[in-house]
């Protein structure tokens, strides 16, 4: 009798397993070691040209320029390099912030596949909308910047940044790159979009923003 029940509910959870794979149902993680997470969906987007679709079938992560092995990588050998999970605060220069965790590759990793080559001193980040924005290279070795492909356990969709969007901790929203299609290293200093108009290169986040998105 005992062994019967078991069988039953060990079916039921093998059914309920299979039911969330072929959906690929995937349930939105909001709160995380007991601090509530922003929400992955909002109405409020700030990007230059808003959503933008991006066929993962075509995708290729290219990393390029100055490296002694470029990379151009479909999604799915991308995501298996080693992923991890980390809580940051994405704080927007126009004063508000999120609070989200992201999943994704280690910038770093992704770099040091592509062996920089001497002289490499800058990073330029590409968006499929033709944003970009750059940080110094060592910068991004010594950081824990993530190419994040989940928000709160959720793949990040058409405005959220599918495929990656860059996770810069430390520095201001505006190098947070979405949609990123292509990494470019350059012997350079390189000012992106919100920095050719005006804005630091360096973007360090000096006081947090209090506003947080809940
Ligand atoms: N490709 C791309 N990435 C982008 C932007 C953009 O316009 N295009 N805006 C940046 C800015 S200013 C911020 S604050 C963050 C978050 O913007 P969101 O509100 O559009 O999500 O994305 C950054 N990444
Ligand atoms: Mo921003």
């Amino acid at each position: 009798m005992r062994w019967r029940c078991f069988s039953i509910l060990l079916g039921a959870m093998v059914i309920t397993a299979a039911l969330a794979g072929a959906v690929g149902a995937q349930q939105e993680i909001r709160t995380y070691q007991g601090k509530a997470l922003s929400p992955f969906h909002r109405q409020y987007d700030n990007s230059i040209r808003g959503a933008q679709v991006v066929d993962p079938g075509k995708f290729r992560l290219k990393v390029g320029g100055l490296v002694a092995k470029p990379l151009a990588l479909s999604y799915k050998q991308a995501l298996a390099l080693r992923p991890v999970e980390r809580v940051v605060q994405m704080n927007c220069v126009e004063g508000w912030s999120e609070l989200l965790l992201f999943t994704g590759i280690r910038v770093a990793d992704l770099l040091r596949l592509a062996q920089p080559k001497p002289g490499a001193g800058w990073v330029i980040f590409r968006a499929a909308d033709g944003y970009s924005s750059a940080m110094p290279l060592k910068y991004l070795l010594a950081s824990d910047a993530l190419l994040a492909f989940k928000v709160n356990g959720l793949t990040l969709d058409a405005k959220r940044g599918f495929p990656f969007w860059l996770v810069a901790p430390g520095k201001l929203g505006y190098k947070w790159v979405k949609w990123i299609v292509a990494v470019e290293l350059s012997a350079q200093e390189y000012k992106g979009y919100w920095e050719r108009r005006g804005y630091s290169n360096e973007a360090r986040v000096t006081k947090p923003a209090k506003r947080l998105v809940e």
